[in-house]
Parts: structure tokens; sequence; C-alpha cells
């Protein structure tokens, strides 16, 4: 068990005005920022990252909309850090999200649903390296 996650709060929140309470929930639930960034995707990065799902009908749809503006990218330390971050974010569709999670509150769909988290350990560390050099972490 890892002690890592990576974690984007998507473009749908960013623009909706919720980074600052998503934060908020994130470091009230213990997790340490190791580090962060206010970046934005190109389609081909997007497609890169989500490579995992290309063969996915909405694979087009998600790139589209993961480059569509501003994202705030982190990387989390915690203890079981993948497994204790889903928790905190809930089910891909915030309709079936349990209450107080961050995409039952902050999420209008499957699609847009406000949060990344990884789901495994081998795919945080891909993820984590995929935005930031070692000299980027704290
Ligand atoms: P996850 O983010 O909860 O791990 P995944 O199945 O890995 O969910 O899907 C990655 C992302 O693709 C989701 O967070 C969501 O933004 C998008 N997505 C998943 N399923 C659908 C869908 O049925 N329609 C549109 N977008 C979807
Ligand atoms: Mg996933």
């Amino acid at each position: 068990m890892s002690n890592q996650t990576f974690t984007m709060i998507k473009p749908d929140a960013v623009k909706n005005g919720y980074s600052g309470i998503i934060l908020d929930r994130i470091i009230k639930a213990g997790f340490h920022i190791s580090a962060m960034k206010l970046t934005r995707l190109t389609p081909e990065k997007a497609g890169e990252f989500y490579a995992i799902h290309k063969e996915r009908p909405f694979y087009q749809e998600l790139v589209s909309f993961m480059s569509s503006g501003p994202i705030i990218a982190a990387i989390l330390i915690k203890e079981n850090a993948v497994e204790e971050f889903r928790d905190l974010i809930g089910a891909t569709d915030p309709s079936k999200a349990s209450e107080g999670t961050i995409r039952k509150l902050y999420a209008g769909s499957v699609g847009e649903n406000a949060i990344h988290g990884s789901d495994s350990d081998a795919n945080a560390q891909f993820e984590s390296n995929f935005f930031f050099t070692d000299q980027e972490r704290f």
C-alpha cells in the first residue's frame, strides 16, 4: 500500500468556484499537499493522460472536457491515500455518490464530475509523474 495519490480539480469545479472549498475538504480530511498547480491541459495532453480509456465511448467527450479550461493538479500524501481519497470523492456518477462526498456535493454529471482521483498505486505514480518533477514536490 502506497501513501500517495494524485488529483485534479476538473474544469467544471474550477469554473463554478469550488476550488477553495474542495481543497479545504481535502486538507481537513488529513491529506498533505505535496505538489500543486493551476494549469490547463491541451487536447493532446488530456488524450495522453486518459489513454487508458481510449476505447471507451466517452473518450472524445472526456478529452474535450478536460482541456476546456484550467484545472488544479495536485499530489496528495496520506496513509492508504488511493483508497481513502476515492472514498472522499465518491462514485464516478454523482447521482450515485454517497452523501457528503465531493462529487455528491459539487459535481453535475457523470462526465463533468468535479474531481479526479487515482484508482491504483501504479496509476498514482504515473499520474503524479505526468504533471510534476521531483523538484516540484514538498
Ligand atoms: P473515475 O474518474 O471515477 O475513476 P473512470 O471510469 O476512470 O471514473 O472514468 C474517467 C472519467 O471519464 C470520469 O471521471 C468522467 O469524467 C468520465 N466518464 C466516465 N464515464 C463516463 C460516461 O459514461 N460518460 C461521460 N463521461 C464519463
Ligand atoms: Mg478512473
